[in-house]
């Protein structure tokens, strides 16, 4: 057995059983190895954007992390926008990075880079195998240390030699880790605090779903505060059934306006609300400045354990969660614009689908449509560099096969990670995408306005505008085997959309927002 047949099978013997993956040279051991353990199911991106954006939808559904192939810090490179917003979001991926044999280093050969510096800044845990020997127990330990603290970036960078060279056994089973706790006086003090007029329990990551949710749901209940989440949380369930958690919204003073009557804030999964960017004279953080904030529970920690501590000191038990009922907005027609794409969504949206959002100025209004849609779940963007929902959506469709994935996405972030649509079709996943054709980067023109500039000048018009030539995004499909269709009213959109959903495999609508 050589290094990379022992980190093959260790990943394999620890669960890992998906492989997202952009191969070189210097991973040709690891390829090999991989070739030799069919149990493993290898997905090509053809671009590493698309690549780690998918482990982090994958990890985001299945709560597994899955590895990623990636070809030393170039490819690393290509791939840390997606890997910067999965560790935003609390993700986990076991990242192999292919590097050149240890020995080639000092040839300064054409890929070589600062691996390590490329590496470390969005990596939660890093190390670079030494040797043959070592590469399973570097493997288990990458494992551990993805599972760890909810969710993390580990990524082992691999020489080819320690790849090719000699080795024992695979690392086994790994017991799982312990989280830290809140202190039983600190569960006290937020029970009671929640318990006071004017308070939010405002939680995040496994607190907006599931049981969890269910619990979070049942403390406000039984305490009468207000619970709340962030915006662009990496994964909340809604629609009929859904624990109602009150999300904050994008403009910084309309959060400072939501917050306002806040007293007391009990963060529970979820760091303190914070504006997305600084803007002259408004403030960076929209809580009200008398507002007493208690960190009971920080992301890494244990949040299921935090929130049944919390319910048993607020005797919550016997409380039913406010939850949304199901109420389908009626079908729009006319010519088609966000809100009422929105609504058409709201009304077809399948039972138990995934949306991953990345609409952006189209993205309020279709999380307004879906509020009170059937159950589902929704993927947004925690950390900001846009080109997510392709990935994501490709990611959570291989994590959940039975279930309609719906990438939602505007047309300037859809084009980062465009090559998503090919792996799509190559797998056959259930995805459809909705493309708001706005032709251009709409949101910006706000932002220009947003820091005191009254006008849009010649220069600014060239860097918003996406015309001249206007993207084809139903040849662009095509041209990655994925069939499309453009629609410019409501009437072709809800058309298009109850068949695409109800159709195997991927599928992209154009809607041309004017
Ligand atoms: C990696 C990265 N590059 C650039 C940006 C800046 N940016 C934010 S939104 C945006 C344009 C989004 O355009 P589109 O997806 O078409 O949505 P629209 O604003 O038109 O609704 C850009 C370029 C970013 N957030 N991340």
């Amino acid at each position: 057995m050589n290094g990379a047949e022992s980190l093959v099978k260790t990943l394999v013997a620890n669960g890992v059983n998906i492989c997202f993956a952009n191969p070189g040279t210097s991973e040709m051991h690891f390829v090999a190895a991989l070739d030799a353990h069919p149990e493993m199911r290898c997905i090509l991106s053809l671009f590493e954007g698309g690549v780690t954006g998918a482990a982090d939808g994958y990890w985001r559904m299945a709560r597994q992390p899955a590895a990623t192939l990636l070809h030393l810090a170039p490819g690393f490179g290509n791939g840390y926008a997606s890997v910067h917003n999965a560790r935003k979001g609390f993700g986990a991926m076991i990242n192999i990075v292919g590097e050149h044999a240890d020995y080639h280093l000092k040839y300064d050969a054409p890929l070589k880079g600062d691996i390590e510096g490329v590496t470390r800044g969005v990596s939660d845990w890093l190390r670079v195998s030494q040797d043959s020997l070592s590469v399973a127990r570097d493997g288990a330990d990458a494992i551990r240390a993805a599972r760890d603290g909810n969710g993390q970036i580990a990524t082992l960078v691999l020489p080819a030699n320690t790849a090719w060279e000699s080795a024992e056994a695979p690392a086994g089973p790994l017991a799982p880790t312990r989280l830290h706790r809140p202190r039983p006086d600190q569960v006290a003090a937020a029970a009671e605090a929640l318990c006071q007029p004017g308070a939010a329990l405002f939680v995040g990551g496994a607190a907006l779903f599931g049981d969890a949710a269910r619990r979070a749901g049942q403390i406000a209940s039984a305490t009468g505060c207000r619970l709340m989440a962030d915006l662009f949380v990496p994964r909340i369930e809604r629609g009929e059934g859904a624990v109602a958690i009150e999300c904050m919204q994008y403009p910084v003073m309309e959060n400072v306006e939501i917050l306002r009557d806040i007293r007391h804030m009990v963060l529970l999964g979820a760091g303190e609300p914070v504006a997305f960017f600084a803007y002259p004279d408004k403030p960076s953080t929209p809580a009200a400045p008398d507002t007493r904030i208690l960190d009971l529970c920080g992301p890494r920690m244990d949040i299921l354990w935090s929130l049944e501590a919390l319910a048993k000191a607020t005797g919550a038990d016997a409380s039913p969660p406010d939850v949304r009922p199901l109420a389908l907005p009626e079908l729009p027609t006319g010519p088609a614009d966000p809100v009422k794409v929105g609504q058409a969504v709201g009304a077809l949206l399948p039972e138990n689908a995934i949306i991953a959002n990345e609409s952006i100025t189209a993205g309020h209004p279709l999380m307004q449509g879906t509020l009170t849609a059937r159950r589902h779940d929704v993927l947004n963007n925690p950390g900001g560099a846009i080109g997510a929902a392709l990935p994501l959506a490709l990611g959570a469709a291989v994590a959940c096969p039975d279930r309609r994935v719906i990438a939602a996405t505007g047309d300037g972030s859809a084009m980062y990670n465009v090559q998503s649509l090919w792996t799509m079709a190559r797998e056959h996943l259930d995805v459809t995408v909705i493309v708001f054709a706005n032709r251009g980067y709409q949101i910006l023109r706000g932002e220009l306005a947003n820091v005191g500039v009254p006008s849009v000048g010649r220069n600014a018009e060239r860097m918003f505008n996406v015309e001249d030539p206007v993207l084809d995004w139903v040849a662009l499909a095509q041209g990655h085997g994925v069939d499309a269709v453009r629609v410019m009213d409501m009437d072709a959109f809800n058309a298009a959309f109850a068949d695409a959903v109800a159709r195997p495999g991927p599928f992209l609508i154009e809607v041309v927002i004017d």
